[in-house]
């Protein structure tokens, strides 16, 4: 099996400081927690900006201050949200792209989210993707939905996308495909057999697919976008705690952990 690249999502768009007091708002405080997660063992860091106040935001120079607070720290590969948070425009939703960072997602469609919708249109999505490929930037392919999979691999054939690249599958959505071993096993059938995947289970389904996907071979997403807790009840302590887990089961499963340098050789980045 190839080395595991651990993604940590450490700041999203919806969670708060209420849900979660550890939540890194601030450049310093969500580079400092990056570098930590690092430490335990993650090679990319999914980043989403925050304003002064909290609120999400896709502002380029709030991007920017993060990207070189963590830079100054350490080595990790940055992946900037398109996502941002629902109801953003798709000008604003790109804004982090322009700054050429070495990856950053890319939703293949829409579904619903909780009680909202996660709007991505089609024409949104080639918009998206032609950015992207315009700043040089590696995208990664966030999958809620089970059409998504087919839509990316549609971008692949248009030429829209890199042919090698990696899936984030993000299970347990409420409204979109549930975070269960087969949904996982269905979309992993799914994929081009050069590219890689990822999982994020969201909520509970964190830890039992971040299993399955280290026995599968797969990659793991984990961090307080995705899920506040370290067991029932019980708020994790920071990110790092949840990355240092999945770095612990890897290990007793003879899986070695990829650093950003070998995750970069893996996911092709900086390659073209
Ligand atoms: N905040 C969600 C609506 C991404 O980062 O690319 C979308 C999201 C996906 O988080
Ligand atoms: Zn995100």
């Amino acid at each position: 099996m190839e080395k595991l690249i651990i993604t940590v999502a450490a700041i999203g768009a919806e969670v708060t400081k209420q849900d979660n007091p550890a939540l890194p708002i601030t450049p310093v405080e969500i580079a400092e927690e990056i570098a930590k997660c690092r430490e335990a063992g993650a090679s990319i860091a999914h980043i989403h900006g925050r304003d002064k106040q909290g609120y999400p935001t896709q502002n380029k120079d709030v991007y920017k201050e993060i990207i070189d607070e963590i830079k100054k720290r350490c080595d990790i590969i940055v992946q900037v949200s398109t996502g941002g948070a629902v109801g953003m425009t798709p000008q604003e939703r790109i804004a982090p792209v322009t700054l050429s960072p070495e990856m950053c997602t890319l939703s293949t469609g829409t579904c619903n989210f909780g009680s909202d919708v996660f709007m991505n249109t089609q024409s949104n999505i080639e918009f998206f993707a032609s950015e992207i490929s315009k700043y040089k930037v590696m995208p990664e392919v966030e999958v809620f939905d089970y059409g998504m999979v087919f839509n990316a691999k549609n971008l692949i054939k248009k030429g829209l996308i890199p042919s090698k690249v990696n899936f984030d599958f993000v299970l347990g959505v409420p409204g979109a495909l549930p975070g269960t071993p087969k949904a996982l096993i269905t979309l992993v059938e799914e994929i081009p057999q050069n590219c890689t995947w990822t999982v994020a289970g969201i909520g509970r389904y964190e830890l039992p697919l971040s299993t399955i996907a280290i026995a599968m071979g797969g990659n793991v997403r984990v961090g307080f976008e995705d899920n506040i807790y370290y067991s029932k009840g019980v708020l994790a302590e920071s990110n790092a705690q949840l990355v240092e887990r999945v770095a612990r089961i890897a290990k007793e499963n003879a899986r070695e952990i990829a650093s950003p340098n070998e995750a970069r050789e893996i996911l092709g980045i900086g390659k073209s």
